[in-house]
């Protein structure tokens, strides 16, 4: 197994996704590769941590929920190596069903133990944040550490990128609680399992998701992905954070355009 190695998913795991709008590929990575980068990678991450000195009580359920570092792959040799994965962005495109894949943006997400007084992250949708026009967009969620169920594994409402209530919901307690509720009385089963380093979960920027408090003693580190159809185009922003996300991510580009500056390779095909 090599992260440059590309990856076929079996026609049931393509089922899967398809139905619940999320999958998770156990031991798709090398948990020795994953080791390697670890360290490098997490010490980009504490060198960027933008909320470092902020007192707690003024941090807000969102950045309480984990140390958020954007375009990491910009600062950090390893986690260039999970960005420009082939083994990732084969899977990333299978799932789509799509010929080719972007990267929209990478971003680490480490949550801090509970005692470190580290939160919950609460239900919402990714794709309340971006400014595309098709549905084509997923996220790897790649954890670079074992994450048993106290360490606030990522947990999924399976088949709820069908539901529509609460897409217009940031990312907050009223997201926790309406998202929440309404999923209870659509029946969307949820999906909470442990991760070993290796194992990899994908979702859809329209499928619910969240996660319990990190109730061991150690940092949760998961780097994630996010990947576009390479034939994804700009929509025009609906809210405030797509007009950023658009800023940030899609540099130069206007509504309309194929969502691929020149922050948006090509990583698969790859050469
Ligand atoms: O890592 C988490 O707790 C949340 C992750 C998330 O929301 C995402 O990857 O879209």
């Amino acid at each position: 197994m090599d992260l440059h190695l590309a990856h076929e998913p079996t026609g049931d795991v393509l089922e899967r996704f398809s139905h619940d709008g999320h999958v998770t590929l156990r031991q798709l990575l090398d948990p020795l590769e994953l080791e390697l980068l670890e360290p490098g990678l997490s010490a980009a991450v504490h060198r960027s941590d933008p909320n470092t000195g902020v007192p707690w009580e003024e941090r807000s359920t969102y950045d309480r929920a984990f140390i958020q570092v954007g375009d990491l792959h910009r600062t950090s040799a390893e986690a260039r190596r999970l960005v420009f994965s082939r083994r990732l962005a084969s899977v990333a495109a299978a799932l789509l069903r799509v010929a080719s894949v972007r990267l929209y943006h990478d971003q680490a997400l480490y949550k801090l133990p509970s005692n470190g007084e580290g939160g919950h992250t609460p239900w919402h949708v990714d794709q309340y944040y971006w400014p595309l026009a098709t549905d084509r967009a997923v996220t790897a969620w790649i954890p670079l550490v074992d994450v048993p169920s106290d360490m606030g594994p990522l947990t999924f409402a399976s088949g709820s990128h069908r539901m529509e209530e609460g897409r217009g919901l940031e990312i907050s307690d009223e997201s926790e609680t309406l998202c929440d509720r309404a999923l209870a009385e659509g029946g969307f089963p949820r999906a909470g399992t442990p991760f070993q380093l290796g194992d990899v979960s994908f979702h859809l920027g329209w499928t619910y998701h969240s996660a319990p408090p990190n109730r061991s003693e150690t940092e949760r580190k998961v780097m994630t992905v996010i990947y576009l159809d390479g034939e994804m185009r700009v929509a025009a922003p609906t809210n405030d954070h797509q007009r950023d996300d658009l800023r940030k991510w899609l540099p130069g580009l206007k509504p309309g355009d194929l969502a691929a500056s020149e922050a948006n390779p090509l990583l698969w095909p790859s050469g």
